[in-house]
């Protein structure tokens, strides 16, 4: 039998548009006869501590062209990893680590290191003939995901007055995928049928959900608690809440409280008309023990069984607090707090401060080191969740890996808008080829 060949040949990287028609990179890796592509996401709410987006900053698309990274790949990187075995992944991201030099990845750029990354290991399962999942996971690889649907839109993702970013269901199958993405996607359009009949707006936000004008989260979730009965599924035991706050995003420094404008907007324009133009207009501004008192409540009055990044990024000493209080009831999930850094993980788990891991791939730059945050957690008794940015494109490496590692949850918008639907529909296609073959 001949060898197989597993060097690479040749690294080539575009600018594309992603899912808000910002510029990313994609690059395509060839070895052998095989050529894989793989493009890389762009969050709007992202991390103080993830790892740089390197971005032209020049007239081009107002400064967000990616053509400097897109150079990077196709020089520096292209050179070094000319002739390397694709199936080192290891070695190929550590190498690009190395000629990058820096703790954040500002030289090369993380786009432009996650671009090669990607698409090296998706060459390498297709070398071998294997599916990415098996490849990356291994002969056990099975576990598909609950997916976490992101279904009403808020925070930076959406224009109106909700301050907590997104509030998804969880639908809960227990025997299969399909299943709990039909459930899912039924209640998203029940909701579609309530919101219109309220007259409420239908337009959906960067991740697909609807992004109407309510005032805060206790409205979102009476109508998400409407929308799953009405559906014909029980709050709680068919389907479950969960959300994202996005609290650093509401974080204010200098008092250190967290400023809720949305609320505050629609306090002011309730006021009666002679103290709306007054100085003392009321500002909705919530300490750390108001956030955890806001969070118990909601989830005393409904099923809400999992918070992202309920806190800010660098409250360490709040999420201890936070954990503390609601840790053994529910998931609470860190977001832009580990920013998929192992270094960070290592921190929260050595403070006992949240008790899960949202796991983004571009957040840190390459596959392994994302890999590497996935075992941390996960030896840690944390749990992970694989997650999509909030601008995507049509790639479904996500969907793979959430089965590679068996992280048993993914975060993917939703169940609307194509670059969310491929990650749903990719795992669709996974499931039928390890459990429904034969039917
Ligand atoms: C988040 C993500 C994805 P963004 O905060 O979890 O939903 O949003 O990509 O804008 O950071
Ligand atoms: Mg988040």
């Amino acid at each position: 039998m001949n060898k197989i060949t597993t060097k690479i040949s040749h690294i080539y990287a575009r600018q594309i548009l992603d899912s808000r028609g910002n510029p990313t990179v994609e690059t395509r890796v060839t070895a052998g006869d095989v050529t894989s592509k793989a493009s890389v996401p762009s969050g709007a709410s992202t991390g103080e501590h993830e790892a740089v987006e390197l971005r032209d900053n020049d007239q081009s698309y107002h400064g967000k062209s990616v053509l400097n990274a897109v150079r990077n790949v196709n020089d520096e990187i292209s050179k070094l990893l000319d002739e390397d075995d694709i199936c080192n992944q290891r070695k190929l991201d550590f190498r690009m680590r190395k000629l990058d030099g820096t703790d954040n990845k500002s030289r090369l750029g993380a786009n432009a290191m996650l671009s090669v990354s990607l698409a090296a290991a998706r060459c390498a399962a297709e070398i071998h003939n294997l599916p990415l999942y098996r490849y990356l996971g291994g002969v056990n690889a099975h576990e598909l995901p609950i997916p976490m649907m992101n279904i009403l839109n808020g925070g930076a993702h959406a224009k109106n007055n909700l301050d907590f970013q997104e509030f998804m269901i969880v639908p809960m199958h227990p025997d299969s995928f399909h299943d709990s993405l039909r459930m899912g996607t039924e209640v998203y359009h029940t909701l579609k049928k309530l919101l219109d009949q309220r007259g409420l707006s239908t337009a959906v936000g960067d991740e697909g959900g609807f992004a109407p004008e309510l005032n805060n989260a206790y409205e979102v979730f009476d109508l998400l608690m409407e929308a799953v009965t009405e559906a014909g599924y029980t709050p709680g035991e068919d389907i479950s809440f969960a959300m994202d706050a996005a609290a650093s995003e509401l974080f204010d420094r200098a008092s250190s409280c967290y400023y809720f404008p949305g609320e505050s907007s629609v306090i002011r324009s309730t006021e009666p008309p002679s103290t709306a133009n007054s100085s003392n207009r009321q500002k909705i501004m919530r300490t750390t023990d108001d956030m955890i008192r806001l969070y118990e409540d909601l989830c005393q009055k409904y099923p809400l069984i999992s918070i992202e990044d309920g806190l800010d990024e660098n409250d360490w000493e709040g999420w201890c607090q936070l954990t503390s209080q609601l840790g053994d009831r529910i998931q609470l999930v860190g977001d832009d707090l580990f920013v998929t850094n192992p270094d960070r993980i290592a921190v929260g788990i050595q403070k006992h401060a949240a008790n899960a891991v949202l796991i983004k791939v571009n957040q840190i730059g390459t596959l392994s080191e994302a890999m590497d945050a996935i075992e941390l957690a996960t030896k840690n008794g944390y749990r992970t969740i694989i997650s999509h940015r909030s601008g995507e494109t049509d790639d479904t490496f996500i969907a793979d890996l959430a089965v590679a590692v068996g992280s048993g949850q993914i975060k993917t918008g939703a169940p609307c808008r194509s670059e969310r639907v491929s990650k749903y529909n990719r795992l669709l296609e996974i499931e039928e080829e390890l459990f429904l073959e034969d039917k």
